[in-house]
């Protein structure tokens, strides 16, 4: 074997080497990534949001933590084709009751009561992106509207991976029902939410007052509708287009529950609970 034929001979046997080494390495990063990465904390007020502007891509949780006075949540939105938080409000203040097709819902974590908060973990692509709240006042002007908005940029990567939570249970959203997996029984749960329908869909954990349904408390959010809901909103996860999943934790005492969306259907602008996206279970 001649001098330079060895040599790259050796070279060739150390770059297959190296691989190899880079490949086990990969795989120990992979075996050893945590599931325990901080929240990436905002607080809603009324009408806006603080937090962070840039946050890292991959698998995130996100936290609202509400200060206001009324109910708020993330609506984590994708923004495509290069537009831009100002070509969002542009294009609400042209047609306030449709959003643009060049947005994606992505989820994030649902509605709380004031001095509560929840959060939903997110598996988040570079891209910009944008927070909204589309809960409705009590004159039905979405919060998204009264200020409402934040941008958010994700880029780069975490320092170490993070790897999506083990969820005990899913939840899955059709058009237009909910389907558990098993029944919740009481204590805190990593809830898997999973969108096999063909519309976007929301879920919100409802703790039931006593006699009340969730049809109910959707009611109650109803054009004209006077008196408190019936029930308060414990989390969940806000509107996933189809085929999407994202989790949530929540802590379940033993009592009536309810789950429900909100979300439009696009055709006749009715929420999904108005056509039967509601369900009731009891926590023992
Ligand atoms: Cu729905």
């Amino acid at each position: 074997m001649s001098r330079s034929l060895f040599q790259s001979v050796a070279v060739f046997l150390f770059l297959i080497l190296a691989s190899a080494l880079d490949w086990v390495d990969g795989s120990r990063a992979a075996a050893g990534s945590r599931t325990d990465d901080a929240p990436v904390v905002f607080v809603a007020h009324d009408y806006g949001f603080a937090g962070p502007d840039r946050i890292p891509a991959g698998v995130t949780t996100m936290q609202v933590v509400n200060k206001g006075q009324d109910l708020h949540h993330i609506q984590l939105l994708r923004l495509l084709q290069g537009k831009t938080a100002d070509d969002f409000r542009a294009a609400l203040t042209a047609d306030s009751a449709r959003l643009p097709n060049w947005i994606k819902f992505v989820g994030g974590p649902n509605a709380v009561l004031p001095g509560s908060e929840s959060a939903a973990t997110m598996n988040l692509a570079e891209g910009e992106y944008l927070l909204i709240c589309i809960i409705p006042n009590k004159d039905g002007v979405p919060h998204m509207a009264l200020g409402m908005q934040k941008p958010l940029s994700v880029r780069g990567a975490k320092p170490m991976l993070v790897a999506e939570p083990k969820a005990g249970l899913t939840i899955t959203l059709t058009d237009f029902r909910f389907a558990q997996s098993q029944p919740i029984t009481a204590g805190s749960h990593t809830i898997q939410v999973m969108n096999q329908g063909a519309q976007p869909h929301e879920v919100v954990v409802l703790k039931l007052d006593p006699g009340a349904s969730a049809k109910d408390f959707g009611a109650a959010f109803e054009p004209g509708a006077s008196g408190p809901p019936p029930g308060k909103p414990v989390g969940g996860v806000v509107g996933l287009e189809s085929g999407e999943h994202a989790f949530f934790t929540a802590r379940f005492e033993p009592g009536r529950y309810g789950l429900i969306c909100f979300f439009p259907d696009p055709v006749t602008g009715k929420p999904h609970f108005a056509q039967g996206m509601t369900s009731e279970f009891t926590v023992k």
